[in-house]
């Protein structure tokens, strides 16, 4: 069946299809691209429509399901799409009007959403455009009601009624609506959903909404089992995320795996019509014993602001302010002392801020930032207000932060000394670089490759093995300082940092600047074994905590030497990267029998084969190093470096897969 034979399709009908054809036609403006992001916006905007629907009060539970068929199914307690003809388009129902026409959503009918969730807000009818199928059922005033369309939004099965909504033992009928939707492969780069990446999302969109209950599951066929995050039902496969503290709970899971300062965690709220525009923001917040000052994380409308922008600013602005009025006020900085500086003050805070706002303005080079000057003031004016009250409420909690950022303040100081004196040094010899870099002499950064190489004695192989011209090779002893833990000063004394940071010669910290590295490829050369592992998660560490512009440029790299060796032939051995490798080699010979060798260590290697396996450009596969979500990875680098080994250890099973091949 098709729509020209089961409809009378008037001019305005046809003005639709023009509309969703345009965003066949450019899909990039409507969900930023066409690759593995894009195809998450279609869920993200499916689901922020439930979610619009739970802030309303309407709805409580939003069910995910990725099935089985490769298709994404979203379903909602909520009103349900109203069913009625739509006012403007005479011959559309109000739901026919939802998936079919650009920017509809809740927004008809006079009483739209106060603040609808989603930077995405284009509307169920972008993801209708972009599939190749998408059926919807609607549970509404006792009926079951269902359409369908095809080919990127051709309406196929109008809307009917199809029976009585299931009764679920109450006396009201059911409400709810269902999306089932199948992206577009002619459209999207890959069609293949990332269930990991639904799980982050969705429970940080759980901690976002208190009290909403998001339950997901794939019904795919299996791969490598996860350990994911939430309360799992085996019997179902439902992960539930579901926060009756909201951005509380979110604060102490964050701060899970640190030692918090104080039981407490900190919350306050304020909301005001600004100009006739919605303005409410949330904040929860508690400090830990550590030593970042990264650990605020905002959001605005739902949408994590990765930029930061005016919210953050008021929040931060008042922080500074209150706490140090309330350490004058409490004779606790004295007056000759100087003013804690606002990073001494939120070393160690983790405070998720929630703003949501009517018309937010989203800017910076990613949208992740809240331009919304409005909020700026209101943040800060409540924050100034409440957290004052909050410090008066709790003196030893009050006492304790400032004496932390009484301490930290004395080690700003001692720190700044160390980075003249490491100025002052790399001035003095030579190029300024260190002894032990071995360098290469290509001049263009884009072509010269740092090998950090766990060990001299590999060290002195990698050196062989390389290509002078555009492989340097620094070799790193022993175990670099765990930078989680140790404050700024005393890392900067550690040799093995100091070299490092020179090699780069970008600076580190807050004035890192990735445009001025000497190599647009770092690669960490580390044995497979768990001490390799060890030293490879403590220079991510490094380079998340000091570097992190180096790891979002895409720079950061892991090599992989192969796990196993066998010698086919008195001159040939053969040398494979993982089992994987083996059983494809084991496929191709069935009457192999030698016994494989696994390789322990790079030591094992002859320089020659860890250039032919591990190092050469031609045969080498490097793995690429990502940060996604700042928050969730501030979170992974604190459980992976926190004392809870469990922890670390499901991390680095569950995390192998996100690091993507690349020279492959
Ligand atoms: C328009 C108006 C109303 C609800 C919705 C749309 C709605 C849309 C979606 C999409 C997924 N789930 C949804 N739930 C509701 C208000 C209906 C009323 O006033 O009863």
């Amino acid at each position: 069946m098709t729509s020209s034979d089961s409809n009378s399709y008037g001019a305005q009908d046809i003005t639709v299809l023009e509309g969703l054809e345009a965003v066949r036609k450019r899909p990039g403006m409507y969900i930023g691209s066409t690759g593995p992001t894009g195809l998450h916006h279609l869920v993200w905007e499916v689901v922020d429509n439930s979610v619009d629907e739970a802030m309303a009060g309407h709805c409580k539970r939003i069910d995910i399901t990725l099935l089985a068929d490769g298709g994404c199914e979203v379903s909602d307690d909520g009103r349900g799409i109203p069913v009625d003809k739509h006012p403007k388009y005479e011959d559309l129902t109000a739901a026919e009007v939802v998936l079919t026409v650009l920017h509809a959503g809740g927004k008809f009918g006079g009483d739209g959403y106060k603040v609808s969730g989603g930077l995405h807000g284009v509307g169920i009818s972008v993801v209708n455009a972009l599939s190749r199928r998408v059926e919807v059922e609607i549970d509404r005033q006792g009926k079951r009601h269902a359409m369908a369309f095809g080919n990127g939004g051709e309406l196929q099965e109008r809307l009917a009624v199809i029976g009585d909504t299931p009764n679920n033992g109450t006396t009201e009928p059911r409400t709810g609506t269902t999306v089932r939707f199948w992206p577009d492969p002619t459209i999207f780069d890959e069609v293949e959903f990332r269930f990991q990446t639904l799980l982050e999302r969705f429970q940080m969109m759980a901690f976002l909404n208190r009290g909403l209950e998001i339950r997901v599951r794939d019904l795919r066929a299996p791969t490598a089992p996860t350990d994911e995050p939430g309360e799992t039902d085996e019997a179902e496969g439902w992960t539930t995320f579901c926060y009756e503290g909201g951005i509380i709970d979110f604060v102490s899971h964050v701060n899970s795996s640190k030692e918090a300062l104080f039981a407490t965690v900190g919350y306050f709220s304020g909301e005001e019509a600004i100009d006739d525009n919605p303005h409410e923001v949330e904040i929860a917040f508690q400090w830990n014993t550590g030593f970042n000052s990264d650990g605020l994380h905002s959001f605005a409308n739902g949408i994590a602001t990765l930029e930061g922008g005016m919210h953050e600013q008021g929040f931060r602005t008042a922080v500074t302010r209150t706490v140090n009025a309330y350490a004058r006020d409490k004779g606790l900085l004295k007056e000759k002392e100087d003013n804690l500086q606002g990073e001494d003050i939120r070393e160690g805070l983790t405070a998720i801020i929630s703003a949501r706002i009517g018309e937010p303005q989203f800017e910076g080079q990613t949208k992740s930032k809240l331009g919304n000057v409005s909020m700026r003031s209101l943040v800060e004016k409540v924050t100034n207000e409440k957290m004052a009250s909050w410090l008066e409420e709790h003196p030893a909690e009050g006492k304790a932060i400032v004496t932390k950022a009484t301490n930290a303040a004395r080690a700003r100081v001692a720190a700044s000394d160390a980075r003249k004196a490491i100025r002052s040094k790399s001035l003095l010899d030579g190029a300024g670089m260190p002894d032990k870099l071995k360098d290469c002499s290509a001049k263009d950064p884009a072509r010269r490759e740092l090998f950090i190489v766990e060990g001299d004695s590999a060290g002195g192989s990698a050196v062989r093995a390389r290509n002078p011209e555009t492989q340097a090779i620094l070799p790193i002893r022993g175990k670099i300082l765990n930078v989680e833990r140790a404050r700024i000063d005393k890392m900067l004394k550690n040799n093995e940092v100091q070299t490092l940071i020179s090699a780069i010669g970008a600076g580190f910290g807050e004035e890192f600047d990735a445009s001025q590295a000497r190599y647009h490829k770092v690669i960490l050369l580390a044995d497979a074994d768990v001490d390799g592992s060890h030293i490879r998660t403590l220079l991510l560490t490094f380079f998340f905590r000091q570097m992190r512009p180096l790891v979002e440029a895409g720079f950061v790299y892991i090599a992989q030497p192969p796990l196993y060796s066998t010698k086919v032939s008195t001159r040939e051995t053969v040398y494979l990267k993982d089992d994987t490798a083996k059983d494809a080699f084991l496929a191709e010979r069935p009457n192999y029998t030698k016994d494989f060798q696994r390789l322990k260590g790079l030591g094992e290697m002859d320089w020659d084969e860890l250039r032919d396996t591990t190092m050469s450009v031609d045969s080498r596969s490097l793995l690429q190093v990502s940060v996604e979500q700042a928050a969730i990875a501030d979170e992974v680098m604190s459980i992976l470096m926190g004392d809870d080994v469990e922890q670390r250890k499901n991390f680095i099973v569950t995390n192998a897969r996100e690091v993507r091949n690349l020279d492959f």
